[in-house]
């Protein structure tokens, strides 16, 4: 590759980042270096700000504004700095888990993929060959180690989706009990981290919209998930597996998601978003994280922040990430937005959960058994 460098433009911007460090003037900062470098003016998501873990967990409001505008504009932003959280080594666990025998896996497949289990929403999913733009495999873990609430089959469907929103986790057995130990350990954190930065996300976004009452909609988020992914490299391509949008083959379809995410890309490439009506490339989290809202969020904000769209390209490497969705409480209202307006979401269902009866049967078929989303014959 031939690198050109304009070594006064180096100077310049070097010595005037050392002098604006110096006085926090970073925005000024990167609007010279979009006119000393034009190259990268090209790649919009350079302006994409980097927030501290620290200020975030200890709601310095100093990063409301940088957030807001962030999200109003290209829906996401990054946090980095995380004390406490190790990224290489959620990577190596990630990836022993998939390497098990497929047997141990299938142990741990929900209901959908093994009606002998008793999981129905967290546990494996295998990778479901012929599924199009989708070709993932994937270990779900959520919040909750106590065993799952009971339910009678005359309870209605609302509340027996209440109790699976609080299912109790599935976890490898091995055999090698150190291994089962510390994989448990790496991905409990792994959830109180995530879990801990969407709570101040949630709070820096009602601090910008004076809404206090946001931040209540989410005090239990039980049936928040997070999602060990293994994007494995397609041995046959087919144009089903192409977007309709650009042509690109993919291994996730373009979609919004619906409410707030905590997603690690490591180092790897292939995540996009929709930007200006083009799909761009979205650098790495690498050891930190890349938080969108999804469109329940954006509709209770008044539309002030933007559900971004975004995909996986198909890449020519396996590839790993871990989304973390974090969701409002089962009963929390997402009827009206923070100003009283009535939501798209809203003109169906009262609560989150009524939300997520419709919604899971649409994106994941056969997940739910009937029973749990209609109330047809109770
Ligand atoms: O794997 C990624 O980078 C993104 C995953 C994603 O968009 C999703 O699971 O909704």
């Amino acid at each position: 590759m031939n690198v050109k460098i304009n070594t006064s433009a180096v100077c310049i911007t070097l010595a005037l980042s050392l002098y604006l460090s110096t006085i926090s003037e970073i925005q000024i900062l990167t609007d010279i270096k979009y006119i000393l470098f034009p190259k990268d003016a090209h790649h919009p998501f350079n302006r994409v700000p980097s927030i501290s873990y620290s200020k975030l967990i200890n709601d310095d409001n100093s990063i409301d504004t940088e957030i807001f505008d962030s999200m109003r504009e290209f829906g996401f932003f990054y946090v980095t700095n995380v004390s406490n959280y190790d990224a290489a080594s959620e990577l190596k666990y990630l990836k022993s888990f998939f390497a098990l025998p497929t047997s141990t896996k299938m142990a741990l497949a929900v209901k959908k993929h093994d009606s002998r289990n008793k999981n129905i929403y967290r546990g494996y999913g295998p990778v479901v060959e012929n599924s199009g733009t989708q070709h993932k495999e994937m270990f779900n873990i959520g919040p909750h180690e106590v065993p799952t609430p009971s339910y009678k089959q005359t309870d209605s469907s609302l509340d027996k989706l209440r109790a699976i929103s609080r299912e109790q986790n599935v976890w490898p057995e091995t055999g090698d009990v150190q291994f089962d130990e510390e994989f448990k350990k790496v991905f409990r954190l792994g959830v109180q981290i995530r879990i801990a930065i969407a709570q101040g996300v949630i709070r820096s976004i009602a601090r910008s919209l004076k809404a206090e009452e946001f931040v209540s909609r989410f005090t239990e988020h039980e049936f928040s998930t997070l999602g060990l992914r293994r994007y494995p490299v397609r041995t046959r391509r087919s144009q089903n597996m192409n977007s309709e949008y650009d042509n690109v083959t993919l291994s996730e379809l373009e979609h919004e998601d619906s409410t707030v995410t905590i997603l690690t890309t490591f180092n790897c490439t292939g995540l996009q978003a929709l930007y200006k009506k083009k799909y761009i490339d979205v650098p790495p989290s690498n050891e930190g994280f890349i938080i969108n809202i999804g469109t329940i969020i954006e509709d209770i904000t008044d539309m002030k922040i933007k559900a971004v769209r975004h995909r996986v390209k198909q890449v020519d490497f396996e590839r790993h990430s871990i989304p973390f969705f974090f969701n409002p409480s089962f009963d929390a209202n997402i009827r009206t937005s923070i100003s009283g307006r009535l939501t798209a979401a809203g003109e169906r269902s009262r609560i989150f959960g009524e939300w997520m009866r419709d919604y899971l049967p649409s994106v994941e078929p056969n997940l739910l058994e009937k029973s749990l989303t209609t109330d047809d014959g109770v």
